[in-house]
């Protein structure tokens, strides 16, 4: 019998040439499995044990963790699962990302900068700026990260006791990119626009929307966002005690 249900139903995407990034003999199907079904018990032992099989830790995040995590954001979104599958996936992911987080933060002895990121007022997801701090981390940044639901003021607040050099502000749903021009105006209500670079990012963002907030900068993916953070950091801006702000 025809069933829509199962044309429907995303599939696992297994990431080409996986093989050749892991020792012989290596599986990741369990793991892609303990993130789709949300076991983060497992998901920490395995991760633990690529760790410790040497396996590279970006090759970790992408063909370990992100299979899994994929399959069922697809779900989420064609609305095959819901809050709770998602959540569940989520926390394992998260509990993947917690044990590769330090062996890719940087030991240089003096950072590169100070980056402030968080997502913005309203907003619960953190996955994605959770890679960008990781890969700013890894870039030499020393990252301060205030977490989902953030609130302008904390921006603005933590911005001036870390003497920020850039802020980055996550947003991944279309009701919620308006507290990133909002957060913005904020930082130029309270006089402090000029002393930071402001970066902006998250699924439905565009280059577009970044120019019309007034942002500085706009990264499609984690990669991206280092890129542009270099090279902002270099760029001049108002030094924050020049006014004693
Ligand atoms: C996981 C998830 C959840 C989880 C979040 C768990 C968590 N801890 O994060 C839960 C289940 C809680 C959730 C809840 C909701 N969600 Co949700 N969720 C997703 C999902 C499946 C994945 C998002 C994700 O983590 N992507 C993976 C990361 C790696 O990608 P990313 O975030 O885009 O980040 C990359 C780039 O964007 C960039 N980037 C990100 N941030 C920044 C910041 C800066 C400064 C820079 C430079 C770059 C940058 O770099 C990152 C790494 O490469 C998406 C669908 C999808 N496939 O994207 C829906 C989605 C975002 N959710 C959606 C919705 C509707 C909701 C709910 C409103 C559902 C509901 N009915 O309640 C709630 C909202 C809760 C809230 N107030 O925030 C919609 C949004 C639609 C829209 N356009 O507004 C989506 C698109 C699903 C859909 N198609 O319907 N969600």
């Amino acid at each position: 019998m025809f069933d829509e249900m199962e044309l429907d139903d995303p599939v696992l995407e297994i990431p080409e040439g996986w093989e050749s990034r892991a020792p012989e003999d290596w599986e990741w199907e369990t793991l892609w499995d303990a993130v789709e079904y949300g076991d983060h018990i497992y998901t920490d032992s395995r991760v633990q044990e690529a760790i410790e099989a040497d396996i590279n830790p970006r090759v970790i995040l992408d063909d370990g963790l992100f299979p899994g995590f994929n399959l069922q954001a697809d779900r989420f979104s064609a609305q095959v699962i819901f809050i709770p599958e998602m959540l569940i996936t989520a926390r394992a992911m998260k509990a993947g990302l917690a044990l590769i987080r330090p062996l890719l933060a940087a030991n240089a002895e003096k950072p590169v900068g100070t980056f402030v990121i968080g997502t913005v007022l309203g907003d619960m997801h953190d996955i994605g700026q959770s890679i960008v701090t990781i890969m700013l981390e890894n870039a030499g940044f020393n990252v301060i990260n205030l977490g989902t639901d953030v609130h302008p003021d904390r921006f603005i607040q933590t911005a001036r006791e870390e003497n920020a050099d850039l802020v980055g502000f996550s947003a991944l749903l279309s009701t919620t990119v308006y507290y990133q021009k909002v957060t913005i105006e904020e930082f130029q209500n309270a006089g402090d626009r000029e002393k930071v670079k402001i970066l902006i990012g998250g699924a439905p963002t565009t280059p577009e929307w970044a120019e019309e907030c007034g942002a500085d900068g706009w990264g499609k993916d984690a990669v991206e966002a280092v890129r542009l953070a270099l090279r902002l950091v270099e760029q001049p801006r108002a030094a924050w005690n020049s006014d004693g702000g």
